[in-house]
């Protein structure tokens, strides 16, 4: 199975991963291989199976004189260019879980080709799922909630494979805010009905609305890549969305 982890810039991506992927070593005796498809990345927590940066950094790059911005998207287009011998070498690895961890700036991996043409590749020989994660620190408003319950929406649009959500960091306060609101719907939409903000209150609701129909009722697991808390909801998590494929967001 390969799990597909992806999110914003510094949600947790990185941190997920390692502590995932522990979890399931020890509490499954799973063979679990760890794969970075991250060119920026510095530090890993985890031993990597494969790791983009045999191809390209981001540093190198930089070195080269590009910018910031053109470095990364200079280093997704060498990815892309290479995309058949890394979807090769994750390919031949032998085991239970390919924990994937992607690059910091979403955009790279979700709006380039990327992202959609690894996943269909690799997609092909084993079961994949992307776990969407959600970061406290983006989601404390109504609003802003709303706007990243949509980006799983949207990492469905792009991938075509199951995607389950979860929020990180768990451990900090501004999660209590966000759980309130995500069991219980009614109360995000009076508390949205209350803001003086004309169209984006409706267009709120009406995302509320898809978001209700098609992700199962806001089913989001809390997890800590910090403390370990939510490891096996998250496992449950992506078992229903295996078995329930097809309709699962
Ligand atoms: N409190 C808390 N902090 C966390 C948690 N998970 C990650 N962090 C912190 O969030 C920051 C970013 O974590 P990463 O795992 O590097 O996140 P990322 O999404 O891989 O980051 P980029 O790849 O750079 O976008 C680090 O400072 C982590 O220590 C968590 O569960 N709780
Ligand atoms: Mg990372």
């Amino acid at each position: 199975m390969n799990l597909i982890f992806i999110g914003t810039a510094g949600c947790g991506k990185t941190s997920l991963t390692y502590t995932f992927g522990e979890w399931l070593r020890e509490e499954l005796d799973a063979r679990v291989s760890y794969i970075n498809l991250d060119p920026g990345v510095h530090q890993l927590q985890y031993i990597t199976s494969y790791d983009v940066r045999e191809i390209v950094t981001v540093d190198e790059l930089l070195q080269k004189g590009f910018g910031p911005n053109g470095a990364m998207i200079r280093a997704a287009e060498i990815i892309e260019e290479r995309l058949s011998e890394i979807v090769w070498k994750v390919n031949s690895i032998q085991s239970d879980f390919k924990l994937i961890d992607t690059p910091g700036q979403m955009e790279l991996f979700l709006f380039r080709s990327m992202g959609p043409r690894f996943v269909e590749e690799i997609g092909r020989n084993s079961t994949t799922v992307a776990i969407y994660i959600m970061d406290p620190v983006l989601s404390s408003s109504p609003i802003d909630l709303v706007v990243s319950l949509m980006l799983p929406l949207i990492t469905r649009f792009r991938l075509k494979i199951p995607v389950v959500s979860v929020v990180n960091k768990s451990d900090l306060r501004e999660v209590e805010q966000m759980e309130k609101y995500l069991m219980d719907t009614d109360f995000l939409r009076k508390d949205l009905a209350t803001k003086d903000l004309g169209i984006i209150v409706d267009l709120s609701m009406r995302c509320i609305e898809i978001i209700d129909e098609f992700s199962k009722n806001f089913r989001v697991v809390k997890v800590s890549a910090k403390t370990g808390e939510g490891m096996s909801d998250l496992y449950t998590l992506i078992h229903e969305a295996i078995c329930e494929c097809g309709d699962l967001m």
